[in-house]
């Protein structure tokens, strides 16, 4: 039996991605950091499974990282861990690039320190390319990065990082540079929920108001679903790489608003106002990917789309706020 270990297994992609290598027979150490209330909501539908162990750690705890690896030996390490939250980053960066950058040079470090290392996943993101040029048909693995914040600054040093480790300790480390990936686990404040999840409380009669930032960002959203598997694959793979994970479509908030609301039937001049405090010091305007390389090398390529993703997640959170 392979055993995976997966930083951050309490996000959104960490509880998709734990499934997924359950499902494959994998026993799977989830690392979640202690939180003054209990947050496992995304993984009790499988907490019990005997192949899932939970441990503490935190992206700032060198020992228990040696601690960890030397107890359960994995075949596999997903980076998964990072204060992921673009605004976020703008009112605590020394956290967040702690965390993002330090927290992976150290579990870098630990790997390349061991007998036998793990094969390695970085999460890097579509955030890496801030206002660089977009190519027509979407940014690639060689475009240019020109990152629009501290979490993305964060990002492309931790990116730069794993290849440099990979080029001089020969370690199987990838990065995936996912593009933005939803779905109805995603934390309420990123845009895509806090519109689905609005949406759902007013036609309920919970809430009577929306409020948002910039309606013009363009965004590649894909399901996260989707993206784990991709995270997989690239550990499968003989040779470690970087590739794109992205949908080839992007869409403005408003279009995703226009969607949501629409589907729901409900009026966006009565109940959508915008709202100063949602927009950032500095935007990334537009992201699209292409992920030819992830679909030709790896088999990879997104089952859901913009408009199916829409409809799920609102109906998702229509379904549970309603019970
Ligand atoms: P998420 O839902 O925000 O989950 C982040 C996870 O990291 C949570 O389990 C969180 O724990 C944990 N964490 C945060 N700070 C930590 C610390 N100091 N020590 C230990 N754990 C810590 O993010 P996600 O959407 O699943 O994304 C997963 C990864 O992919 C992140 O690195 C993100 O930056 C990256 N990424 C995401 C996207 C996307 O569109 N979703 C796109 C590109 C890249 P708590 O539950 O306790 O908060
Ligand atoms: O949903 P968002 O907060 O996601 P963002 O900033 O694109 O970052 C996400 O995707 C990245 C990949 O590209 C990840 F690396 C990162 O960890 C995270 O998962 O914002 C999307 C867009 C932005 O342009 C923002 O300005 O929506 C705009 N927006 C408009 N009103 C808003 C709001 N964003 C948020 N969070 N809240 C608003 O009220």
């Amino acid at each position: 039996m392979k055993t995976a270990i997966i930083t951050g297994v309490t996000g959104q992609d960490g509880s998709y991605l734990s499934e997924f290598l359950l499902s494959k027979g994998y026993r799977v150490v989830g690392l979640k950091r202690r939180t003054s209330l209990i947050n496992t909501d995304r993984v009790d539908s499988f907490y019990d499974d005997p192949n899932f162990i939970l441990e503490y750690w935190d992206l700032n705890d060198v020992g228990s990282l040696y601690r960890l690896l030397k107890k359960y030996n994995p075949q596999e390490f997903y980076n998964l861990a990072a204060q992921s939250h673009v605004r976020v980053s703008f009112d605590i960066p020394e956290h967040t690039v702690d965390g993002v950058a330090l927290g992976l040079l150290r579990i870098l470090e630990a790997i390349r320190n061991q007998d036998d290392p793990p094969r390695f996943y970085q999460a890097s993101s579509s955030e890496m390319y801030g206002d660089a040029p977009c190519p027509p048909t979407g940014y690639t693995e060689d475009s240019k990065m020109t990152p629009a914040s501290p979490y993305a600054c964060a990002k492309l040093f931790s990116h730069n990082l794993v290849r440099n480790y990979r080029e001089s300790y020969d370690i199987h480390a990838s990065s995936g540079i996912l593009f933005n990936h939803e779905s109805p686990r995603r934390g309420e404040t990123f845009v895509t929920r806090k519109i689905t999840r609005a949406a759902a409380r007013i036609k309920l009669g919970l809430q009577t108001e929306l409020h948002l930032g910039n309606l013009d960002a363009m965004r590649d959203w894909g399901y996260a679903g989707d993206y784990v598997e991709a995270m997989w694959m690239m550990l499968q793979a003989s040779t470690p790489d970087d590739y794109v994970i992205s949908t080839g479509e992007t869409h403005t908030v408003r279009e995703f608003l226009e969607e949501v609301f629409n589907h729901a039937e409900l009026s966006i001049e009565k109940h959508v106002r915008i709202d100063k405090k949602y927009f950032r010091p500095h935007e990334v305007p537009l992201l699209l990917g292409d992920s030819t390389k992830a679909h030709q090398q790896l088999g990879w390529k997104p089952q859901i789309k913009f408009k199916n993703l829409t409809a799920l997640m609102y109906e998702e959170d229509f379904i549970n706020i309603k019970h």
